[in-house]
């Protein structure tokens, strides 16, 4: 096991799985070498501060202090070794991930849209083309608001929670979001990105391994987000061909709609938007009563216990 695979399992990082990770990995293992060096040199010259300036070798304060410039020195390098990592590693890593994306044609294009609390995800199809969409027609079996009178949507593939894609290709994933902000987050590929609602904010890997793997959300999103959950498969090329097909054949034949977004266990129903508590004080929401919460003095705390059978009162 080299040193990299090594740091990677100590800090519980999953192996890496894409073209860029590596890079990542070493300044992340860098930085650690350096903060362990940094830690050794500075404990040691506390241990050696303590025995030099003991007490029974200095009964009396010396008020004229160190005179010597050793410290400055030190302190001067750490500061420039600090400064050679931010701006010859970090920032020049940053740009190339953020200015330097793969041309248009040779990436797969994949709109990321995150909601309380699962990632939707919409594929333009076989003609390339993204359909309109728009707020307005957003319903439990339209996630996206796609517009059906748009002809470039017929092909286009729309999932919820599970992507596929192909190997030895770079991804661009366009993250947005529809109520809060979320943020995107592929261990394995070490990417992330935030997906802020109104904004459009693209991000780029290309997954070298084949395999099934996590994709989390690291924004404090709600009640719901520690199990905000989805599912990256990284096919062959002929597999993620026949994922294609058959997600086109099950949109071409869906009688059903996808299921609505599920709401995890302790998470408020009313007409407040999802993840919402209402202040102290607030009016009640009309539904409130149907639970039979009682004329609790705390209107947040009774939202919170309305979906419990256990809070109304027995017959
Ligand atoms: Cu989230």
């Amino acid at each position: 096991m080299n040193s990299l695979a090594l740091i990677n399992e100590f800090l519980g990082q999953p192996p890496n799985a894409s073209s860029h990770g590596y890079q990542i990995d070493h300044i992340i293992e860098f930085c650690h070498w350096f903060m362990a060096a940094l830690f050794v040199g500075w404990s040691a010259f506390f241990i050696y501060v303590l025995i030099r300036f003991r007490k029974s070798r200095q009964p009396r304060a010396d008020h004229g202090g160190v005179r010597s410039h050793v410290s400055t020195h030190l302190e001067f390098s750490v500061v420039m070794i600090e400064a050679v990592l931010l701006l010859g590693f970090a920032i020049p890593l940053w740009a190339r991930r953020v200015n330097q994306f793969p041309p248009g044609k040779e990436a797969l294009l994949v709109h990321v849209v995150a909601q309380q609390f699962s990632f939707n995800y919409h594929l333009p199809g076989a003609d390339g083309q993204f359909a309109r969409r728009d707020v307005n027609l957003v319903s439990n079996s339209n996630p996206l608001g796609i517009d059906p009178n748009d002809p470039a949507g017929k092909d286009d593939i729309v999932t919820t929670g599970e992507l596929h894609v192909p190997v030895d290709r770079p991804v661009i994933a366009e993250l947005s979001s529809k109520d809060v902000i979320h943020d995107y987050f592929i261990p394995d590929m070490r990417i992330a990105g935030d997906a802020i609602p109104g904004s459009l904010i693209p991000i780029w890997f290309t997954p070298v391994k084949t395999g099934t793997y996590e994709v989390i959300c690291a924004q404090l999103c709600g009640l719901g987000h520690y199990g905000m959950k989805g599912t990256l498969v990284v096919d062959t090329p002929q597999d993620y061909q026949a994922w294609l097909k058959e997600r086109a054949e099950l949109a071409g034949t869906q009688a059903t709609p996808p299921a609505p977004t599920q709401r995890p266990p302790g998470e408020p129903i009313s007409g407040a938007p999802p993840g919402t508590i209402l202040p102290p004080g607030a009016p009640k929401p009309p539904n409130a009563d149907a639970q039979g919460a009682g004329a609790s003095p705390h209107p947040a705390q009774q939202l919170h216990n309305a979906p419990a059978p256990a809070a109304s009162p027995t017959p």
